[in-house]
């Protein structure tokens, strides 16, 4: 979820933020058919109510004309997504390995 607050603070857009604190809560969007598969996070946005973090992260850089200029750009900021997850994200366990060259060719790419 916070890769979703990330994208939606770099496009600018204010938002409202519901945590769920408790199994009943999770329990209430499901019953009430607000989750397509079953799981949080979900985005409520533009009619829809966005699931799968990938798809809601496409959606909102998309629209916000943060996901590359071509093909190309976006399939280089695709490839990266699920390193940037894995070690960028605050509170993440894995750190990046120091001599790691993927880990450098997305730091040179996001914060060149
Ligand atoms: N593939 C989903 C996974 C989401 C996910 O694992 N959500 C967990 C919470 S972090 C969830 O909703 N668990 C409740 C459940 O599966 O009943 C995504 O990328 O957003």
């Amino acid at each position: 979820m916070e890769s979703v607050r990330w994208v939606l603070a770099a496009a600018g857009v204010e938002f409202d933020e519901e945590f769920l604190e408790t199994k009943e809560q999770l329990q209430k969007l499901q019953d009430g058919n607000h989750l397509l598969f079953q799981q949080v996070p979900m985005v409520e946005t533009d009619g829809m109510n966005l699931v799968q973090t990938r798809s809601i992260l496409h959606y909102i850089a998309d629209k916000h004309h943060l996901f590359g200029r071509d093909l190309k750009e976006r399939t280089l900021i695709d490839i990266n997504i699920p390193t940037i997850k894995k070690f960028l994200e605050p509170g993440s366990k894995k750190k990046p390995p120091l001599d790691d060259i993927y880990v450098r060719t997305v730091y040179n790419i996001f914060m060149p």
